[in-house]
């Protein structure tokens, strides 16, 4: 196993693998921006490396700094976390060349999933179904038209690099297909520096339900269920669970064994994800297949109980798979809300800025992983997300019982933040019933008027923190100016509204 890892990424995912490195006897090494000298993941490091000014394009992006650092510090093996350079081919070539571990698959399955058509070849030479579409890119704008017409509209015009649904659009007839080739060029050739770009048919209003992937260096492969991912906005996940409320025992096996065959056809190592769209028939098809560790991985390891990220470090000591298909049982329901930096009530603007209070909720069958903390600034130079916010309970409805337990205790002042969104949620009726799709918020969340507890969960939240500033020593005091530190608890506080809000 290694002796030391850098951590080439910053808030929860960095703490989240610096975790998995300590409970193995792994030294871990955080890396940091100007920005995040204060921050969590480096106070956290066994060592702490700057890297560079805040914008990301100039510390975490920058491969030779990245690559410095890990040799002069002696580190094995690199961890990307999600984002930033973690499906990067070009760092995943430059770790292989420095005899650096990368913590991930290699260059040439990163390259060969980035590219969506090569994706899709592979894909069906090895029998996974594929939505039907292009195997190549687009030559020119005749051949757009011959193809769509053949396959029939509504048609997607999709980037051949990237993904993420940059550069994506979605074409209802003939006559806006030009223009929608045109705009999808432009915007593959900003986001991606490459105007290449195919046709996909159009699934209408479908599911997002991804399948969790191990691989190790051996050929071993094996599937950790799947995980419901419907609950987006703008092509950002905000609520994801495992199992999905749709599945059965069959299309599991089905849906799994696809996503096995994928890792395979790509000669794939590491932990990885199979994205599925289904459509309203359950049909599934290929979409995409990310090459790294996600955000949303707590919740396959809650209904697991597997260390993706110990699983990670192992395969890519080249140890093989501790676990086979037939040893991994699915137990109970898992349920993550990811809480951002955001204003729900106002369309989800960006409400970067310092936390002043913060508690956390705990108890049984509760992780918040988190990247924050009270007196910490959520800075506007990276993703907003605060925490995830995870839970298990035996049933789906226990999950979300303990879900709304959990939220009710999250006590976050200073900025806004999507917990009133995720409020909101637990009670939806279409939720309840695991009745989703990827329009859902869209359709079902009350765009512009905030839910009504909002403003009584605010006048709570202000008074549990000031009552939290009043008794908690400043960092730059020795003690605080007065008071005995022992008045009304800011929990009870914000208890005490909490059931004048439910009475109201
Ligand atoms: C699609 C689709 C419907 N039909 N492709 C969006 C992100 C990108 N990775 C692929 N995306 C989609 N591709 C076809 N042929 C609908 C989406 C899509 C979507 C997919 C997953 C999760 C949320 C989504 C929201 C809107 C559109």
């Amino acid at each position: 196993m290694f002796g030391k890892v850098l951590i080439a990424n910053r808030g929860e995912i960095a703490i989240r693998v610096m975790r998995a490195c300590r409970e193995l006897g792994i030294l871990a090494v955080a890396v940091y921006s100007q920005a995040d000298r204060n921050a969590l993941h480096v106070q956290m490091a066994d060592e702490a490396y700057l890297i560079g000014p805040p914008p990301a394009t100039e510390s975490y992006l920058v491969i030779d700094r990245i690559i410095d650092t890990a040799l002069a510090c002696g580190a094995d093996a690199i961890h990307p976390g999600y984002g930033f350079l973690a499906e990067n081919a070009g760092f995943a070539r430059a770790c292989e060349e420095h005899d650096i571990t990368f913590i991930g698959p290699s260059s040439r399955a990163i390259a060969l999933m980035g590219d969506k058509t090569a994706a899709r070849r592979a894909m069906q030479g090895g029998g996974v179904p594929v939505v039907p579409g292009m195997d190549h890119f687009l030559e020119d704008d005749a051949e757009a038209l011959r193809i769509s017409s053949e396959m029939g509209y509504p048609i997607m015009v999709k980037s051949a690099l990237g993904g993420g649904g940059r550069g994506m659009r979605l074409v209802q007839q003939e006559r806006e297909l030009s223009e929608a080739l045109r705009a999808a060029r432009s915007e593959a050739r900003s986001a991606f520096g490459d105007p290449a770009i195919y046709l996909e048919k159009f699934v209408q209003n479908p599911r997002h339900v991804e399948v969790q992937v191990l691989a190790d260096a051996h050929g071993h492969v094996i599937h950790l269920g799947e995980r419901e991912c419907s609950i987006q906005r703008r092509h950002q996940k905000v609520v994801e669970e495992s199992p999905s409320p749709i599945m059965t025992e069959e299309l599991r096996a089905r849906m799994g064994d696809a996503a096995v065959r994928a890792a395979q056809a790509a000669n794939y190592r590491n932990a990885g994800t199979v994205e599925f769209l289904l459509d309203d028939e359950r049909n599934f098809y290929f979409l995409e297949m990310n090459t790294r560790l996600q955000v949303e991985h707590p919740v396959t390891e809650m209904v697991t109980g597997i260390d993706l990220v110990q699983a990670q470090l192992h395969v890519a000591a080249g140890e093989p798979l501790r676990f086979r298909q037939e040893d991994i049982v699915l137990r109970g329901a898992a349920i993550e809300c990811r809480i951002y930096a955001e204003d729900p009530a106002h369309g989800f603007r960006p409400s970067p800025g310092r936390i002043m209070a913060l508690q956390s909720p705990a108890g049984p069958w509760v992780r918040d992983e988190r990247g924050v903390f009270a007196g910490g600034e959520v800075s506007p130079y990276y993703d907003p997300m605060i925490s995830k916010l995870v839970v298990w309970g035996a049933t789906r409805p226990d999950a979300i019982a303990r879900m709304r337990r959990a939220l009710d205790e999250y006590i976050i002042s200073g900025i806004k933040t999507t917990i009133p969104f995720h409020r909101w949620l637990m009670d939806d009726a279409d939720f309840l019933a695991g009745r989703l799709d990827t329009s859902f918020i869209e359709r079902r969340f009350p765009r512009q008027s905030p839910p009504r507890e909002t403003l009584l969960q605010d006048l709570a939240l202000l008074a549990a923190a000031l009552e939290h500033a009043r008794t908690t020593p400043q960092p730059s005091r020795a003690a605080p100016a007065d008071g005995d530190g022992r008045g009304v608890s800011p929990w009870k506080l914000a208890g005490r509204m909490d059931v004048m809000r439910r009475r109201g």
